[in-house]
């Protein structure tokens, strides 16, 4: 009786063991916002995401924004253009870069100006290719636009 109590509760430690390492699969890392200038109400926000299985994000929300979207720059007859798009797709055991002139996240309607030094919340929403959700908060670091200009990559 003795011996089965203790392969239950192992049994209970691996679970919970197993649990957390699938909490940690998605990892979002060099978070930044570039600082607004005066009654600008919109700026882009720039990350990376680093995944052990494959998952798209499919939603960013932030409570220092009235609205924020997915955008992607591409070339459009010469003019590089923005568009909103319904996911960004995360390949498994690759850092995805959002970052200015690719994918980045919009933030408009934002409540009060960025600035340089200031933390903005960030919630990303993540979704495996089984549907299962996972839900990372950060916080992204306000930048000038001086600073913001330096490739991501000096990381
Ligand atoms: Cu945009």
């Amino acid at each position: 009786m003795k011996k089965m109590m203790m392969s239950f509760s192992l049994a209970g430690f691996l679970g919970i063991a197993m649990m957390s390492q699938a909490v940690a699969q998605v990892n979002v890392k060099n978070a930044w916002v570039r600082a607004t200038v005066g009654p600008q109400k919109t700026t882009g926000a720039f990350l990376q995401i680093e995944t052990k299985n494959e998952v798209n994000l499919v939603k960013v929300e932030s409570k220092a924004a009235g609205m924020v979207e997915i955008h992607e720059m591409q070339m459009d007859g010469g003019v590089m253009k923005m568009r909103e798009v319904d996911k960004v797709n995360c390949p498994a055991g690759k850092v995805t870069e959002l970052s200015p002139g690719g994918f980045h996240i919009m933030l408009m309607n934002l409540k009060k100006q960025a600035k340089e030094g200031d933390q903005i919340p960030l919630t990303l929403s993540f979704e495996d290719r089984q549907g299962k959700k996972q839900v990372v908060s950060i916080n992204a670091t306000v930048k000038s636009m001086a600073t913001s200009s330096t490739p991501m990559t000096m990381h």
